[in-house]
């Protein structure tokens, strides 16, 4: 398996409760090398076409709402097998559901306030990494 890109975003639950930097060291700590970092506040617009793929369902609204509550913190990470092992560190959608030592356990409150966000995989991860970042800046 040859090294790979994943885009992560700390979410304004997480960034709200001082959790940044706890998350970017425990993910240092996994293996990752953060390539690129940015923290900013979602427009609306940004928000639902971030979200695009879940404009049907129930939450979406909802989600859209609490992602642009207030600053993220979008982080483009790199190692052997990214974007499987983000969403291993990570944990679950529901914190319920997720490993004891995830992320989501430690940090998320519930399935939508849940922390973190994670590519779901490698051309996922092309598209949300050049929704944020330029290619100049990733070192
Ligand atoms: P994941 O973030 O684990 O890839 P997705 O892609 O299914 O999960 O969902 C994207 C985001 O939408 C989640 N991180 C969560 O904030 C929110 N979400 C997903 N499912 C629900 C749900 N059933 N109710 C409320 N929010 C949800």
């Amino acid at each position: 398996m040859s090294t790979e890109r994943t885009l992560t975003i700390v979410k304004p639950d997480a960034v709200a409760a001082h959790h940044t930097g706890a998350i970017l060291a425990h993910l240092e700590q996994a293996g990752f090398r953060i390539v690129g970092l940015r923290r900013l506040r979602l427009s609306r617009e940004q928000a639902e076409a971030f979200y695009a793929v879940h404009r049907e369902r129930g939450f979406y609204q909802d989600l859209v709402r609490f992602m642009t509550e207030g600053p993220v913190v979008p982080v483009v990470l790199e190692r052997e097998n990214a974007v499987a092992e983000l969403r291993r560190v990570m944990g679950a959608t529901d914190p319920a559901k997720a490993e004891p030592g995830t992320l989501r356990k430690m940090y998320a409150t519930s399935i939508e306030r849940n922390a973190i966000h994670g590519s779901d995989a490698a051309e996922t991860a092309r598209q949300e990494i050049a929704f944020f970042f330029a290619q100049a800046d990733l070192l």
